[in-house]
């Protein structure tokens, strides 16, 4: 799916702000320069994503930071905030008046998925408890009927047209008048024209007679960047219109009618994600961000970074960068792990993205952290700070202290200097090393 992989690449640059040891200049820079190319890659139009980045280095860098959260937390928030605001910053929705009918017509070039939208949108409001019904007013395509007929026999919704008129406006008044007493009534429309001026004018012809309740433009969403022209003569021509933008599934060029459609300003009420009658969301730029970067809401995504997020003080990383390493750093190192099952949820949550911590670092640091708790809680603070001091009658000392095997004790040690030796040779490294086979020391 074409926007999982700008949700994943986007969330690929996030993770790197969730692993950076620090949130600096050079992490805001590096962030801005990956959604950049992600938002590229994805057709959006360049001037749009070189707007939207300026802003996102701007206020992660100028932009006070407010007190109860942290400078990672408040650069995730930004770019949330302004991914938002490019697709949008209000949901836009359909008004239903209780006790009275809503017509909508659905107008849009030939394929680009208008019947099937009628039927999708007539399944959503069935869904939510309403009675819909179905009016094929494409007089022009052999077998529009059919397809209509089919797709509305399947959700069980009743359907009118009329094979032998050429009137798309007669068949329309028939129709409703036949539907006076449902919810909601879905026109579908021919679209013959490729040629968006000719469109518009049928459209405002059709609407002139019928007049609905609303227009709605079903967009192509495949046709990338050229979704703007149709959505923004669409927006000037009709107060009442919305648009319903399709196949954002197959698409590789999907970021980029979601964002010119976006950019004119005319609301985007529906998507189309597939060829199925159940494929059809609400357009909630908010939520949408959110599930392209993997998470819920704004709320959703600070928390898992929160919970990814493990307070090592920066002049205790520092220290350990300059070569001091104790047994007690170790400990919150492994301790800090802990947090990582709902880090390796969070990072699961996007499909086709494999982060792959290894199974057995995890399970050794849960099982063997208690242990480890209890000798290094039966060491002098000396021994702690110095473990060069061990020999036999410490370990065997710390061993009856804490209940365990000398040979355990001996484990425990000989981790240590090995992760000492590691980070001595990662130490001129800026960001925190990685010990083990991939498995950040820390989140901060
Ligand atoms: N993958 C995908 N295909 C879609 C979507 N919406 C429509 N289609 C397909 O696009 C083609 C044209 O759709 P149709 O509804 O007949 O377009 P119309 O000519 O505007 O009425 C059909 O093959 C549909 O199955 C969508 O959201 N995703
Ligand atoms: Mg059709």
């Amino acid at each position: 799916m074409a926007l999982e992989h700008l949700g994943s690449s986007l969330y690929e640059a996030l993770k790197k702000v969730f692993r950076a040891s620090i949130v600096d200049e050079a992490t805001v820079k590096e962030l801005v320069h990956d959604i950049q190319r992600a938002l590229l890659q994805a057709d959006v139009n360049v001037k749009l994503v070189l707007d939207m980045s300026k802003r996102i280095e701007e206020r992660a860098l100028k932009e006070k930071v407010p007190p109860g959260i942290s400078r990672r937390e408040h650069l995730i928030k930004v770019v949330y905030e302004e991914l938002t605001r490019f697709l949008g910053e209000k949901p836009a929705q359909i008004k239903m008046d209780p006790g009275k009918k809503k017509v909508i017509m659905l107008v849009g070039i030939q394929g680009s998925g208008k019947t099937t939208a009628t039927a999708k949108l007539a399944r959503y409001f069935q869904k939510r408890g309403m009675k819909p019904a179905l009016i094929c007013t494409d007089t022009y395509r052999p077998g529009a009927y059919a397809q209509l007929q089919q797709l509305a026999s399947r959700i069980n919704v009743p359907i009118y047209g009329d094979l032998k008129t050429k009137d798309p406006a007669k068949i329309a008044f028939s129709g409703l008048h036949q539907f006076a007493d449902k919810d909601i009534v879905l026109i579908d429309t021919a679209g013959r024209h490729k040629e968006e001026q000719e469109l518009i004018k049928e459209m405002k012809m059709l609407e002139g007679n019928i007049k609905p309740d609303e227009v709605m433009l079903v967009i192509d969403g495949t046709i990338g960047q050229q979704a703007m022209v149709q959505a923004k003569a669409f927006n000037e021509a009709t107060p009442i219109g919305s648009i319903l933008v399709t196949k954002l599934d197959g698409s590789a060029r999907g970021g980029g009618a979601l964002s010119a459609v976006a950019a004119t300003g005319a609301p985007i009420k529906f998507i189309g994600t597939g060829e199925k009658i159940e494929d059809i969301e609400q357009f909630i730029p908010s939520r949408f961000v959110g599930r392209l970067l993997g998470m819920g809401d704004l709320e959703t995504l600070l928390e898992k970074v929160r919970e990814a997020e493990i307070k090592v003080p920066e002049k205790k990383a520092k220290a350990i960068l300059s070569g001091k390493f104790t047994l007690t750093d170790m400990y919150e190192q492994f301790e800090a792990m802990k947090g990582m099952g709902t880090f390796r949820k969070l990072l699961k949550m996007l499909p086709g993205m494999s982060y792959d911590i290894p199974e057995e670092m995890l399970n050794m640091a849960e099982d063997r952290l208690e242990k480890w708790r209890v000798m290094i809680q039966s060491m002098t603070p000396e021994e702690r700070n110095n473990p060069k001091i061990f020999n036999a009658s410490r370990v065997k000392r710390v061993s009856r202290g804490s209940g365990v095997t000398e040979k355990e004790v001996k484990e425990l040690l000989k981790q240590y200097s090995t992760m000492r030796r590691m980070l001595k040779t990662l130490r001129r490294k800026k960001k925190l090393p990685f010990f083990g086979k991939g498995l950040p020391l820390d989140f901060k």
